[in-house]
């Protein structure tokens, strides 16, 4: 049973859904540079042919979309606050006033249908000039302009919003340097010292945020989001075991630290082992010691770990070698609903923190036809079976006795994706007419999958064990 104060909802970021790039004084963000998200290098000027520039107008259409979230009975909406709109440079002493008024009515529309907003500080958006002046957080300036920014929002926004996460899935930095922490050097350049000192700037920037956010209002609530991967050896060789062991500690490092307030044993072992010294302040320690309240993570997969690297397929960020006992996504992504109620006990074991469950879904292609009303709708039974049978999963967690605050379905309106930068790889409930072309009207759809949801929400999750959709 979920429990009955459960929030039901879904996630979007901002350079995936808003558009409006150079609207309200906006900076550019190292999306600007992305227009093939991280399946090519990123090019050196801004192109007009980044599906992100419009996105799916989210700038322009928030009360439209805040609505049709509000008809499907959301009770929490999920969304981040582009740091080029608040700092267009993201060095500024003062804010963008523009920004924080966009952001403001976006946060009053949600309040006006009883929606309680969950604010991502950055979300793979790290303002352009950031990335170019100090390799974003590799350089430790940056530390301070992120403290700074997530200062200013939380000020402004104090009486408003009380669910806070500081970066999204934190720990993708090792993986994508540029997207995770606006690192332009390419990865080839990188060594596992600049890799990992950027991974020190992040830890700190997040616990500098959780740090002021007590001061700024007590009653807030502060989560880190990680994606979550559960991690299976290929076989019982304990060779595979261990490797499963040491791929989870690079992975889970992130949530170590920003849960338990320092960095642990295997990690100092991996900087010795690996001859690093990372350069830090004094009193970093001091400040990784700000914990946060709550563990809220992404889900999509499982990852599955050899000792011989051979076969590795493709992934969230993350490559592994291919599970034999599960299918896979037309994108090649592992679909594992068990694997959600492994992690999750695995997540409160560990750290006895409530979690929030801050993105799952299914990315397929959607065909537009005409339904039974009249209205062009989406026959989307396939991502009904996936949601549904995570949503099962997350129910078995709250059985083994973990406490879920919430779940927020990624995508929950169609938008650009993350890793390819597509239109056609569509997560949501909601149809938006635009394709990968750049082609549509952006008009707005119901999709079967919106009915459903209604009705998980509505019946507080009941209506999932009912037969049928
Ligand atoms: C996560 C990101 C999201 C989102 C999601 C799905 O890694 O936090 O921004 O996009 O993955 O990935 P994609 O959009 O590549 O399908």
């Amino acid at each position: 049973m979920f429990p009955p104060d459960f929030l039901w909802g879904g996630a979007i970021a901002a350079n995936q859904a808003e558009g409006g790039i150079d609207e309200g004084g906006k900076g550019l963000s190292i999306q600007d540079l992305m227009p093939r998200g991280i399946t090519e290098p990123p090019v050196a000027h801004p192109v007009p042919d980044n599906l992100k520039n419009v996105a799916i107008d989210f700038y322009h259409r928030y009360r439209q979309d805040i609505g049709l979230f509000a008809e499907l009975g959301f009770k929490v909406f999920r969304f981040s606050i582009a740091w080029s709109r608040i700092f267009p440079r993201g060095d500024e002493e003062h804010p963008n006033e523009a920004g924080l008024l966009f952001y403001e009515r976006v946060i009053d529309e949600c309040l006006s249908h009883g929606i309680e907003p969950l604010v991502t500080l950055s979300h793979y958006e790290t303002p352009l000039h950031l990335a170019r002046a100090y390799d974003g957080f590799r350089g430790r300036q940056t530390v301070g302009h992120f403290a700074r920014f997530a200062a200013t929002v939380m000020r402004r926004f104090k009486d408003k919003v009380t669910y806070w996460l500081t970066f999204n899935e934190i720990n993708s930095v090792l993986a994508e340097p540029l997207l995770s922490g606006g690192v332009l050097t390419p990865p080839s350049q990188l060594t596992l010292a600049d890799r990992l000192q950027t991974v020190h700037h992040e830890l700190v920037a997040s616990a500098l945020a959780t740090k002021a956010a007590r001061a700024i209002n007590p009653a807030f609530r502060i989560g880190c989001m990680v994606l979550a991967l559960p991690v299976y050896p290929l076989t019982p060789n304990p060779a595979d075991i261990i490797k499963a062991m040491e791929f989870d500690h690079r992975n889970l490092v992130f949530s170590d630290v920003q849960a338990r307030g320092r960095y642990p044993g295997y990690y100092h072992r991996w900087l010795r082992d690996e001859g690093v010294t990372l350069r830090t302040a004094p009193g970093d320690d001091g400040i990784l010691a700000n914990t946060v309240d709550f563990v809220s993570f992404s889900y999509y997969m499982s990852a599955c770990v050899s000792a011989r690297q051979d076969a590795l397929g493709a992934g969230n960020l993350v490559r592994s070698a291919p599970n034999p006992y599960l299918d896979v996504t037309a994108w090649d992504w592992p679909v594992d609903p068990r694997g959600l109620r492994y992690v999750m006990n695995q997540l409160y074991d560990r750290y006895q923190l409530p979690l929030f469950v801050a993105e799952n879904g299914l990315g397929a292609k959607d065909e537009l036809v005409l339904g039974q009303d009249g209205e062009p709708s989406v026959d989307d039974d396939y991502r009904i079976d996936y949601l549904k049978a995570h949503l099962l999963q997350v129910e078995q967690a709250i059985e083994d006795g973990v406490p879920v605050m919430g779940y927020t379905a990624w995508g929950c309106i169609d938008l650009v994706s993350a890793s390819t930068s597509q239109m056609d790889k569509r997560y949501g409930f909601i149809y938006v007419d635009r394709h990968d072309d750049g082609t549509g009207t952006l008009e707005r759809y119901r999709k079967k999958s919106f009915r459903w949801y209604r009705d998980v929400i509505r019946s507080n999750g009941l209506s999932l064990h009912e037969g049928g959709q």
